[in-house]
C-alpha cells in the first residue's frame, strides 16, 4: 500500500513539473526564437514545399505558424519578417475548397488578411503564404502547396 502511494506521489510530482511547461506559463523561448503572447516563433530561410516546411517545424517541436488574431498577424508582418520574401503558414483549404483551416487545430480561419483578389485558387492553390504583393502590401495569398518558400514556425 505504502509503495503504491509512493509511486502515485512521484507520478503526481512529475505531472506538476510537466504542467509548468504549458504555454500559459511560458516565460522564455529557445535561442533564435522570438516570443509573442504565449508562443515562440522562428523563421527558416529555406526553399521548401509546404509538406517539407511542415516537417521542418515538427523537427523543432513546433508547427507552421497559425495566425489567430490581428495582433499576432501584425507581430509577424512588422517584427518577425524583416524582408520581402514569401513564407509558408499552417493554413490550408485542401480538404474542402474555399474552407480555410489551421491544420494543427482544425479550426477555421477567424481573423483574415487576404490580399485583394485572394484567395483565388489559380491552378489549384491550397496552402497559405504571407508575402509582399504587387501592390506592395504584405498580406495573405493562397499558393500551390508544391511551391518552394521560406517558412515560419510557431511553438504553441
Ligand atoms: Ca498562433
Ligand atoms: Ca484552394
Ligand atoms: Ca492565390
Amino acid at each position: 500500500m505504502m509503495e503504491r502511494l509512493q509511486v502515485e506521489i512521484s507520478e503526481l510530482k512529475e505531472n506538476i513539473s510537466l504542467s509548468k511547461d504549458t504555454p500559459s506559463t511560458r516565460v522564455t523561448c529557445p535561442a533564435g526564437w522570438s516570443m509573442f503572447g504565449t508562443s515562440c516563433y522562428t523563421i527558416f530561410h529555406q526553399q521548401l514545399s509546404w509538406m517539407n516546411a511542415s516537417m521542418k517545424c515538427l523537427t523543432y517541436g513546433s508547427k507552421l505558424v497559425e495566425i489567430e488574431t490581428k495582433a499576432e498577424n501584425d507581430f509577424l508582418k512588422s517584427s518577425l519578417i524583416k524582408d520581402e520574401a514569401n513564407y509558408w503558414t499552417g493554413g490550408k483549404d485542401d480538404v474542402t475548397e474555399g474552407q480555410w483551416v489551421w491544420v494543427s487545430s482544425g479550426t477555421t480561419f477567424d481573423f483574415l488578411d487576404w490580399n485583394t483578389g485572394e484567395p483565388n485558387d489559380v491552378g489549384g492553390e491550397d496552402c497559405m503564404e504571407i508575402s509582399k504583393h504587387r501592390n506592395r502590401k504584405k498580406s495573405w495569398n493562397d499558393k500551390s502547396c508544391k511551391s518552394s518558400l521560406n517558412l515560419i514556425c510557431e511553438k504553441f
